[in-house]
């Protein structure tokens, strides 16, 4: 854990953090240990914006700098990861909920990790889904959702997938912010993944593959 570099996210020091991290890299950081002091400073700015001493501004700001690590670290973690994709995964933030930063590390830590994922966005309406299972022909869905309104909506996504005939073809896995095993059973999905290394590892064992 390098605090430096948490504070300096945490602390909306964009240049300062994107130079560290480029330091850290140099000096033969592991890429994974700085995405997990970016999630440790996402934390802080959750809580600061809590306490009331950030604004929606500032989130947003904390989504950019988190953006900028992931495109720094991401080609890094890619190397040597060319071997043939072992599975499809679609995953999408559920109706009514923009975020998107846990989503896109899930989608990032599941495509390096040899998967072919199918990232269909923020806000995706439940028939949006239906239609892209359809279509893509996925082995798991991965919804996402931070919000507690995302509860329902994963809920009535997991019920139009019953109803369309599609439940039995996938593994469902949820995951976001607010989420945890009773959101799970309340949306009737398969499994909850505290992390994206828990997306990965529910996809390991559902579909197979290596970490
Ligand atoms: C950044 C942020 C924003 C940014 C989002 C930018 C973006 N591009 O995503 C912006 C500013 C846009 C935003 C907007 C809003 N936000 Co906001 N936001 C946050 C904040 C600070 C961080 C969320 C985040 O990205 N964390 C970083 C990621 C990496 O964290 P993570 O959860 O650890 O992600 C991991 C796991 O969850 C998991 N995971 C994620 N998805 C999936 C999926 C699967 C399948 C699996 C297995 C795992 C998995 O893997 C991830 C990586 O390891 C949280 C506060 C907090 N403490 O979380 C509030 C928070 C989520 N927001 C909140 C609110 C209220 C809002 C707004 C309604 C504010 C407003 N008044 O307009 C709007 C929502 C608009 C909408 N319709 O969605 C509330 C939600 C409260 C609630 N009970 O619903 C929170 C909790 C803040 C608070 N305490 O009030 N927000």
């Amino acid at each position: 854990m390098n605090i430096k570099l948490i504070n300096f996210m945490a602390d909306m020091k964009e240049e300062e953090t994107l130079a560290l991290v480029k330091e850290l890299l140099k000096e033969g950081a592991n890429p994974m240990e700085i995405l997990d002091d970016a999630r440790s400073a996402m934390e802080l700015v959750g809580k600061r914006f809590e306490a009331g001493e950030y604004f929606i501004p500032d989130l947003m700001m904390a989504g950019e700098i988190l953006k900028g690590i992931s495109d720094i670290v991401k080609p890094l973690i890619e190397q040597g990861n060319a071997a043939a994709k072992k599975g499809k995964v679609l995953i999408g933030t559920v109706a009514g909920d923009i975020h998107d930063i846990g989503k896109d590390i899930v989608t990032f830590m599941l495509d390096v990790s040899g998967y072919d994922v199918l990232d269909i966005g923020i806000d995706v309406p439940v028939q949006v889904f239906v239609d892209k299972v359809k279509e893509f022909k996925p082995q798991v869905v991965g919804l996402s959702g931070f919000l507690t309104l995302a509860f329902d909506s994963m809920k009535k996504t997991v019920e139009a997938l019953e109803e369309a005939g599609l439940r039995d073809s996938v593994k469902i896995m949820i995951g976001g912010g607010q989420m945890d095993d009773k959101v799970r059973k309340y949306a009737g999905a398969d499994a909850f993944g505290k992390d994206a290394i828990a997306a990965v590892n529910l996809c390991k064992q559902w579909i197979g593959g290596n970490l």
